[in-house]
């Protein structure tokens, strides 16, 4: 969707702009479904990345311990508490710039994804930067998802990230869809954009061609010791409006209600629902901040008489539209 209309939509009055997201959520979503997806961090802290929000990157004392990769048996050992749980994605994250073919630590992120894989739930990795080939080599693996979020508009990311480009992350994300592998892509809200901004993101996102399976749109949690530990929270209508407007714009999407729920109260997210949210990550922790207790999940589940998404493991990547140009226009 062109920018000039997703501003239109975003500024329209706010009951008008959730009926419209409410009749587009109806029509691709009418089973009163949230997906619970569980994370883990499976090599936590001590990244080459500057990202100006992330408690991991090495740039910054945030307190938090640099740790090595998982072993095999501890994740699986998650992964089917998460199953257990009602979770239907299991989503590992590793606080790494990239990961390259041959190396030690890739050969096991394979064995990892192999053994997760054989769990019958989706199965998301989120590694940073990835070329053709280790692209290729993690949906050999069982990988469902690949999450490589663009966070914020391509003007405001220099602000935020000097390590990598925005055209870098657009060139993993070209090579995750060539493999076939479907692609996580949102960002974060909070870090300082102005409306513009996150326009900018929406219009980018819904620019890929395939559209993103899903999007997680985050709140920033200002992790103590980055550069943006101050930063003020989120107006909640503006989430909203941002969902609203994200369920328009890329209408067949999971679009994840993701980072900063602990400061949210339930009927901010249920606005949220209402507006098109419909996935939360689910579980304590997210990878390295707190999210909300999963008891606490299940009864706003409950209130809403919202149900928890049934497994779709044999879900495919969704289809490049050939009368579309494949890059995104920046
Ligand atoms: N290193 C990989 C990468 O950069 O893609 C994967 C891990 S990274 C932590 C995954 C995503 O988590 C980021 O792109 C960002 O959107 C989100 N994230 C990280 N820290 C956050 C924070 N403090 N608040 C909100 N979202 C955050
Ligand atoms: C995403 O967009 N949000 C998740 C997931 N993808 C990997 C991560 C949120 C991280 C929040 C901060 C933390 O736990 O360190
Ligand atoms: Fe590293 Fe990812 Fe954190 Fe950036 S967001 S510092 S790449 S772990």
């Amino acid at each position: 969707m062109r920018y000039s209309d997703l501003r239109a939509h975003y500024r329209l009055p706010f009951f008008d702009l959730l009926k419209e997201a409410r009749a587009v959520h109806e029509e691709q979503w009418p089973e009163n479904e949230v997906q619970l997806c569980t994370l883990l961090s499976i090599k936590t802290g001590g990244c080459s990345e500057d990202c100006a929000y992330c408690s991991q990157s090495a740039h910054y004392d945030t307190g938090l311990e640099k740790e090595v990769l998982m072993d095999k048996g501890q994740v699986l050992e998650r992964a089917e508490a998460a199953r257990a749980n009602g979770s239907t994605r299991f989503c590992m994250g590793a606080a790494w710039k990239g990961v390259r073919e041959g190396t030690e630590n890739f050969n096991h992120v394979l064995e990892i994804v192999r053994s997760v894989a054989s769990l019958g739930m989706e199965v998301c990795v989120t590694l940073g930067e990835l070329g053709p080939s280790e692209a290729n080599k993690l949906r050999e693996a069982g990988v469902t998802a690949y999450n490589h979020n663009i966070d914020t508009s391509p003007e405001h990311y220099p602000n935020i990230v000097s390590t990598h480009t925005f055209e870098d992350r657009l060139a993993t994300i070209r090579n995750v869809q060539d493999a076939g592998m479907s692609v996580c892509c949102g960002g974060i809200l909070g870090m300082g954009e102005d409306v513009d901004d996150r326009l900018r993101m929406l219009e980018i996102l819904s620019q890929f061609n395939p559209q993103p399976e899903s999007v997680p749109i985050n709140s920033l949690i200002p992790m103590p010791g980055t550069p943006l530990e101050n930063t003020e929270p989120v107006d909640t209508f503006d989430l909203v409006r941002l969902i609203a407007v994200t369920r328009i714009a890329i209408p067949k999407a999971k679009v994840r209600l993701s980072a900063g729920r602990t400061r949210m109260s339930d009927e901010a997210q249920a606005l949220c629902f209402f507006a098109g949210a419909n996935s939360i990550f689910y579980g304590d922790k997210l990878l390295t901040a707190p999210n909300p207790r999963s008891h606490a999940d299940i009864q706003l589940l409950e209130k809403l008489d919202l149900h928890p998404q049934a497994p779709d493991p044999g879900k495919e990547a969704p289809e490049t539209d050939t009368s579309r140009p494949l890059e995104p226009s920046l």
